[in-house]
């Protein structure tokens, strides 16, 4: 396709975008999806595509999830592995280039391209080489989701929605559609599951902590799920001078990690540790949790450290003061990405300059946190997005638009 076919694309594409509504009688209620994720590092992209997987399978969708190292689904999702949640299959990304187990499987209505991963070129052969002759039904073309990454920055509103046509390789002339997460109206909005409000309403926090063996005086609880970041001495030693006692309940892994680096790296089996003048301070190393009991850590404690994206919606609608450490990118992209987040969530100063110190934008001493004011920034901004529909909503409405035009 060259320039002009792809401007001529575009035209039309936006023209029909604003003047087609979804024709409900022609609404097709069930699809097969695809949802192909590569972990790069860290949780964040199988945590954000089995979110989804799990959403769509909920709303009756029947979905495959591809994925090329799915070992964190054994602690974050317990029985995905085994096949126990219904309408909902984990494939092994290797066996999508294996073009003899491909053409085996029902074809798709709907591939979504997580986070850039590019699909495998076995796969695009066998769904667009008109030369095969067990080519699935051509008139029956794959819908292809580009999701994207979510921010709070201007081009996401601008490019949501917006068509890439392919233009070389046996893809060659198809054409993909950009999905983006986002805090707006304009744009794919955030994932919230349907039952979340009342699993929030019904939550025990005194038997989640007992389940959980973590013993609760009734004292400050923090949750610590961060990278490595340089203020994390200074957040230590704030808490334990702290008239407030604080139990410090720490992630596993690389927050567990560099708090054990800032403890003088204590025996690996340490689970609980006091600091401070009459033990100010306590900290507990938890086990990996589930996605579910991931929330109810959030919810059961009074200020939340989190990273990455997922963790970052979790904690907007756990509806408990935050506070986000963005993950860096060597260009620092990420801290454009960070104050158009603090501007979307209207964040008082205070609680900007702690996102500052704490992300390594400045090497202040670490601020003292005010929970009141960050509270009411929370609640407000959870309570303004809780307003707008969720990402798996527009996602089956913008699949159903395109389905309609085909
Ligand atoms: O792990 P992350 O830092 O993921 C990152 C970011 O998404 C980043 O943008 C991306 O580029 C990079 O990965 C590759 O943070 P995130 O996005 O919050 O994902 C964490 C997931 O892990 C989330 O789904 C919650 C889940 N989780 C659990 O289920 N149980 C746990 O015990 C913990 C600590 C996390």
């Amino acid at each position: 396709m060259n320039f002009t076919d792809c401007l001529i694309e575009y035209v039309s594409w936006r023209t029909c975008r604003q003047a087609r509504r979804v024709d409900n009688s022609k609404m097709k209620s069930a699809r097969l999806w695809d949802i192909f994720c590569k972990v790069i590092d860290n949780y964040g992209d199988i945590g954000t595509c089995w979110r989804l997987a799990a959403d769509l399978a909920s709303r009756g969708q029947n979905v495959r999830l591809w994925i090329d190292d799915s070992s964190a689904l054994a602690w974050m999702a317990p029985g995905a592995l085994q096949g126990r949640w219904p309408r909902l299959e984990v494939l092994d990304w290797e066996n999508v280039w294996d073009s003899a187990a491909t053409a085996r499987l029902a074809p798709a209505d709907v591939w979504i391209e997580s986070f850039g991963c590019e699909l495998p070129v076995e796969l695009l052969e066998h769904r667009f080489d008109t030369t095969r002759s067990n080519r699935p039904d051509p008139g029956a073309d794959p819908i292809w989701i580009n999701l994207e990454y979510l921010s709070a920055e201007g081009f996401v509103e601008r490019t949501h929605c917006l068509p890439s046509p392919v233009m070389y390789g046996p893809a060659s002339g198809h054409t993909k559609f950009f999905f983006n997460p986002g805090f707006s109206i304009h744009t794919g909005g955030l994932l919230r599951e349907s039952g979340l409000a009342k699993r929030l309403a019904t939550f025990d926090r005194t038997s989640w902590l007992e389940s959980h063996a973590i013993g609760w005086q009734g004292e400050r609880l923090i949750s610590l799920f961060c990278y490595e970041p340089a203020a994390l001495e200074g957040l230590l030693e704030r808490l334990q001078r702290d008239t407030t006692s604080t139990q410090l309940l720490v992630t596993n892994g690389r927050a567990a990690a560099a708090v054990r680096r800032v403890l003088g790296n204590p025996p690996a089996d340490l689970k609980s540790h006091s600091m401070g003048p009459s033990g100010s301070l306590s900290v507990t190393f938890l086990a990996p949790l589930s996605q579910a009991d991931f929330d109810h850590l959030l919810w059961s404690c009074n200020l939340n450290f989190v990273r990455g994206e997922d963790s970052l919606v979790r904690a907007i609608w756990a509806e408990k003061p935050f506070v986000w450490q963005i993950y860096p990118q060597h260009d620092n992209a990420h801290h454009t990405k960070l104050a158009a987040f603090l501007q979307v969530m209207d964040a008082p100063q205070s609680l900007r300059q702690f996102h500052q110190t704490w992300n390594g934008i400045d090497s202040q001493v670490l601020q003292q946190p005010d929970l009141t004011e960050w509270t009411d920034a929370a609640l407000k901004a959870g309570a303004r997005l809780l307003h707008q529909s969720d990402l798996t909503t527009r996602l089956l409405k913008f699949v159903e638009q395109l389905g309609q035009a085909n």
